[in-house]
């Protein structure tokens, strides 16, 4: 039996309650493929920030680098300004373990609506890769004469060719895997005169280097409307950290609900672990409810055990969720159903062991 070590950082709100489920999926999954998971949760998150003035210990990314793999829940309260949870707990570990593929798929699962008129099941199939480490999120600027009528706020983006290119890259080599092979570029270079130009100037010279893949460049504010008026005609599309982020709860919606949006957060040398998380957040309206969607996190683990190469395990994850939607198994209230978190959980669980 092969043993992983896995860090689990559960986090606020709906968190627990989702990498619950998505934990006992893994079991479930890496049980088939002779895997098992050492579960290490670390109690990070507001509840910490409340008792220490801080999300997690000072020494937290030295706690994390030794394992193989983080499986994270959802940061976030509504009385903590979100940049105080982002910065303090997500935004250091993707710098940190150089995290730079945001990977974020959007795939329109059979049995589930689109809110789009007339969207056939699989007919939406999108794979963004968002740059996770530098752009938009750098965090680089500062306040003067704060709380005054003078106050000034200065925040700078960072795009350097590094960036650009590895992020690029990625999403031209994965595009080549892909029977469609296509890659849009998304940025607002039009705008965005310095980064941004780098940005296409990047794009430029790596799409030279796939003579076999179609590209295509958008401006953000076409790249919205595209999403909602051909969802189907995008492959793998790569964006700045910010219109990444941005991007992909539009694609989430345009699947059905970002209860099904699943991502990683990728170290492609596989230096350092890299981290998997649904991409909803905290969903303080829902919290104790028992009706979060686990799907997300659920398929977050499913990508998690792909990056650890556990192929059969992550498929048969893949299988049960397409299964359960396909076949009207329990559903949680974002998706039209009844069900409560616990049972959608069970319900997986029962398909992968079949
Ligand atoms: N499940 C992840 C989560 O809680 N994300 C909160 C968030 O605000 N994320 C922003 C980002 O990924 O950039």
């Amino acid at each position: 039996m092969k043993t992983l070590n896995i860090a689990v950082i559960e986090g606020d709100g709906i968190g627990p309650e989702v990498t619950r489920e998505a934990m006992a999926a893994a079991d479930a999954a890496g049980r088939l493929c002779g895997a098992e998971f050492r579960w290490t949760k670390y109690p990070w998150g507001t509840d910490y920030y409340f008792e220490h003035n801080r999300m997690a210990p000072r020494d937290f990314l030295d706690q994390l680098a030794g394992h193989d793999a983080i499986l994270l829940g959802a940061v976030g309260h509504p009385q903590v300004q979100d940049h105080v949870t982002l910065n303090g707990l997500l935004l250091p570990i993707r710098r940190r373990f150089d995290q730079y593929v945001c990977l974020r798929p959007a795939f329109l699962y059979e049995g589930v609506n689109s809110p789009l008129a007339g969207k056939a099941p699989r007919s939406i199939d999108m794979l963004v890769y968002r740059e996770n480490t530098e752009g938009e999120y750098a965090n680089v600027g500062g306040r003067v004469y704060q709380n005054s009528d003078h106050d000034v706020a200065i925040q700078t983006s960072v795009f350097t060719r590094r960036g650009c290119e590895r992020i690029i890259r990625a999403a031209f080599e994965k595009a080549r895997t892909r029977p469609r092979k296509r890659v849009a570029s998304i940025t607002k270079s039009n705008a965005q005169g310095y980064g941004m130009v780098l940005w296409d100037e990047c794009f430029a010279g790596v799409a030279s280097d796939f003579p076999e893949i179609a590209t295509e460049s958008l401006l953000i504010d076409r790249a919205v409307m595209e999403f909602v008026r051909r969802p189907e005609s995008f492959d793998v599309v790569v964006a700045s950290n910010l219109f990444g982020d941005i991007l992909t709860d539009l694609a989430a919606i345009v699947v059905g609900s970002m209860g099904l949006a699943a991502s990683g957060n990728i170290d492609p040398t596989r230096k350092s672990p890299s981290m998997f998380e649904p991409v909803h957040g905290s969903a303080p309206d829902i919290t104790g409810k028992g009706i979060a969607n686990p799907l997300a996190a659920i398929l977050s683990a499913a990508m998690m055990l792909e990056h650890l190469q556990l192929d059969a395990a992550a498929a048969s994850i893949h299988r049960a969720v397409a299964d359960l939607l396909r076949t009207g198994g329990p559903r949680s209230p974002d998706l039209g159903g009844t069900a409560k978190t616990s049972e959608v959980g069970q319900s997986i669980i029962a398909r992968i062991r079949g």
